[in-house]
């Protein structure tokens, strides 16, 4: 039945860079299709870590010997990976933050306090992750604005005629995400960034999902800010990215304030340093930019187009595959998806709780995700408590795809 497909990756040498996948829990392999919750790092992104505590410690940006230098120049060669992986215009436009949440949380506050007033609105979209969803309620209470919420179909797409009829002259900011985590949509983020720009709103797109798995423009889609997560891209935890037009970097306020983001300091007044040094107060994660860059540079050598054509493929076979399960409801059925499944199980007497699915399938080696995913909106919008899910990576192979199928089918025999 799973014949391995004949596109762009192999996936088995692939596998191999990776050292959790040779790993068992229980005594069985492990299948690790929880890909949108974190993803699995392969071995130059573990040994760069090793390398750097061993040979390079010290801090960046502040040294004039040898090792700080070191780190300087290696932590700077990320940001200008990051620029030409996302193709920014500009170096300095590219901010080192520790995940989506902070880059989320870095633009409500300080583009909230540059530009969000009484009866200013923000739209965001029914399918948001809480990330995307409670910084701009914050910002709405700090400065009386509303938020606005985009509703989704049944098969899980934005209603862009609703977006019309949101949009208007109060507008300030729109925050759509470019791929769901819960639904595997991919959102039409090109045009919803037109419309805004139409109405003079600026746009932020949430890239936690999208980087993993396509390639991203950021000058073609024209967003005004993109953010993204590195350990959901094959990097390390506690480093992100946050680009923005320098045009509003440089307009807006600091985040926070501490040691080099500072130009001068007296007690009276304090300047601020250029960009993109005004947002990255303290000491940043310097292994985990390092580290970030390792895997970004895995993820190009293995290539983002090919990434893309291989996990579409095998998205499509784990939708079949799934799909020929009695009792099996798939939540998210949009025809523009990418490597997210959520679905309901049920067996010969009813629906079984997610949570009873997630507990047997990791009996057998693998790891789903099973909750809200933080996005309890959502949940909502579709009646559901929580999903399955299974999210997919470029290291999975059609064989677990059959694994998982399998365990579901003794789910479903043990409820019945
Ligand atoms: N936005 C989206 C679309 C996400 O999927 C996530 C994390 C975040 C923001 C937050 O990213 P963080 O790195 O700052 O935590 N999503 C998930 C998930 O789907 N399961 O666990 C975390």
């Amino acid at each position: 039945m799973s014949t391995t497909p004949a596109v762009g990756i192999n996936v088995q040498t692939l596998r191999a860079d990776f050292p959790i996948l040779a790993t068992t829990v229980y005594g069985k392999p492990l299948i690790y299709l929880d890909n949108a919750n974190t993803s699995q790092k392969p071995r130059r992104v573990i040994e760069v870590i090793d390398m750097y505590y061993r040979t390079m410690n010290s801090n960046v940006h502040r040294g004039n010997y040898f090792l700080s230098q070191q780190v300087t120049l290696a932590v700077e060669s990320v940001r200008r990976k990051v620029q030409k992986f996302i193709n920014a215009a500009e170096e300095r436009e590219i901010i080192f933050v520790r995940g989506t949440t902070e880059a989320i949380n870095l633009v409500a506050t300080s583009f909230g306090e540059y530009s969000v007033r009484e009866g200013d609105e923000i739209i965001i979209s029914a399918m948001e992750h809480h990330s995307n969803i409670v910084p701009w309620q914050m910002l709405c209470a700090r400065r009386g604005a509303t938020l606005r919420v985009i509703p989704i179909t049944d098969a899980g797409e934005v209603c862009l005629e609703d977006y019309e009829r949101l949009l208007s002259g109060r507008t300030k900011l729109v925050a759509i995400t470019h791929i769901s985590n819960t639904l595997g949509t991919i959102n039409p983020v090109q045009h919803i960034i037109r419309r805004a720009h139409d109405y003079g709103a600026v746009v932020l797109v949430d890239g936690a999902q999208a980087a993993p798995h396509m390639a991203i423009d950021v000058q073609a889609l024209d967003a005004d800010f993109y953010a993204f997560s590195g350990h959901k891209v094959f990097g390390p935890t506690g480093i992100g990215v946050l680009y923005g037009k320098a045009r509003l970097l440089e307009a807006m306020p600091p985040y926070h304030g501490g040691g080099a983001m500072i130009d001068s300091v007296t007690f009276e007044k304090t300047t601020y340093n250029v960009l993109p040094f005004k947002f990255e107060a303290g000491t940043p994660h310097v292994e985990g930019i390092i580290g970030l860059g390792a895997a970004l540079d895995y993820v190009q050598s293995v290539g983002l187009d090919a990434i893309s054509e291989y996990e579409h493929d095998l998205l499509c076979y784990a939708t079949d595959a799934l799909q020929s399960l009695d009792g099996m409801r798939i939540i998210g059925t949009a025809p523009e998806k990418a490597s997210v499944i959520s679905f309901m199980l049920a067996g010969s007497s009813g629906e079984i709780h997610p949570h009873d699915v997630g507990t047997i399938l990791d009996n057998e080696g693998i790891a789903i995700r099973t909750g809200h995913h933080c996005t309890q909106p959502l949940m909502r919008r579709f009646g559901v408590p929580a999903t399955c899910r299974v999210s997919l990576a470029m290291y999975n192979t059609r064989e677990e795809i059959d694994m998982l199928v399998r365990a579901l089918r003794k789910v479903q025999t043990l409820f019945s």
